[in-house]
């Protein structure tokens, strides 16, 4: 796989890189994007639909059935080729900042020091009315499971549409995407705020803003660098090219 020059010659003198990944880098490992029509039972929903305040509220059962479902999906599910990658190239550069829109967890299999979870984890789970944070319910019960300090219902520990993001997270991201002088930008259609902001806030600072995506995107006029393929296949041959084979 060849690269322009300039972008070997960037990476190669970057210091500070800032990583902001969506669905498109999981889907390597064989999940389905966040948009990708969903199958079965659920595929008369609109994960935007099910994704709220409002519909768990609606209906617990359904959307605690629905997080079920997929955690169920994730089960065995593997980092793939680009998420090791990252984690290569986070060892090359002085400072990395690896911000992820992804609830399934395959960042945190292979990385844990920079990682920003900035939707949250679909496998730890916390009380809708206390907030306490769980990592093991009580799957046994047909009703949603409820918090044993509280009684409250129990909800998967992610944001949904409508909720603010985790302030230390967002802030930390904001901060990694003002400070850097490359923001890779891969595997997000960019359609959800404000994550699909970092972006725009890194290349008004100045930072050369690198995307890789299958097709192009909303982000895609903005960017310095412009890589069309599998995040799977590109990261790992980009990381060679700059990194390994010097
Ligand atoms: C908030 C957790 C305010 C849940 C998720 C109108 C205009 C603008 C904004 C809004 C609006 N109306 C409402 C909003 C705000 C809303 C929003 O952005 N809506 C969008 C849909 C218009 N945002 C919110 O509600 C956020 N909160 O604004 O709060 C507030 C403030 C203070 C106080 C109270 C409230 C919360 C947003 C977080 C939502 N939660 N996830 C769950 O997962 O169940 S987001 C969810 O969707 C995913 O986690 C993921 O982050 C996102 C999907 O985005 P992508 O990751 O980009 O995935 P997608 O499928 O779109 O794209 C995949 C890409 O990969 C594609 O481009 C494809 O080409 C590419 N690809 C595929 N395969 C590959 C590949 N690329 C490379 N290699 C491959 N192999
Ligand atoms: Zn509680």
């Amino acid at each position: 796989m060849k690269f322009p020059d300039k972008l070997i010659e960037v990476l190669r003198i970057s210091k500070r890189v800032t990583v902001l990944t969506g669905a498109g880098v999981s889907q390597e490992s064989g999940l389905r994007t966040f948009r990708d029509v969903q199958t079965g039972l659920w595929s008369q929903y609109k994960p935007q639909d099910l994704a709220s305040p409002e519909a768990f509220h609606r209906n617990p059962k359904l959307i605690w059935d629905w997080y079920t479902w997929r955690r169920e999906a994730i089960k065995g599910v593997r980092p793939n080729p680009g998420h090791f990658a990252l984690e290569q190239m986070a060892l090359y550069v002085p400072s990395f900042s690896l911000i992820t829109q992804n609830v399934d967890g395959l960042h945190r299999i292979t990385s844990n020091l920079h990682l920003i979870e900035l939707h949250g984890n679909i496998n730890t789970v916390r009380c809708s009315e206390c907030c306490r944070v769980v990592d093991e319910w009580d799957n046994d019960t047909s009703e949603v499971p409820r918090c044993r300090v509280c009684d409250g219902l129990l909800r998967p520990n992610v944001v949904w549409f409508g909720e603010a993001l985790p302030q230390y997270e967002f802030e930390a991201a904001v901060k990694a995407a003002r400070e850097c002088n490359i923001f890779f930008s891969i595997g997000t259609s960019g359609e959800v705020q404000p994550a699909a902001s970092l972006a725009y806030g890194a290349h008004n600072r100045g930072a050369i803003v690198i995307e890789i995506n299958t097709e192009p995107t909303l982000l895609s006029p903005k960017v310095d660098f412009s890589l069309q393929g599998k995040s799977g296949e590109i990261l790992p041959a980009l990381v060679d090219a700059v990194w390994n084979n010097v």
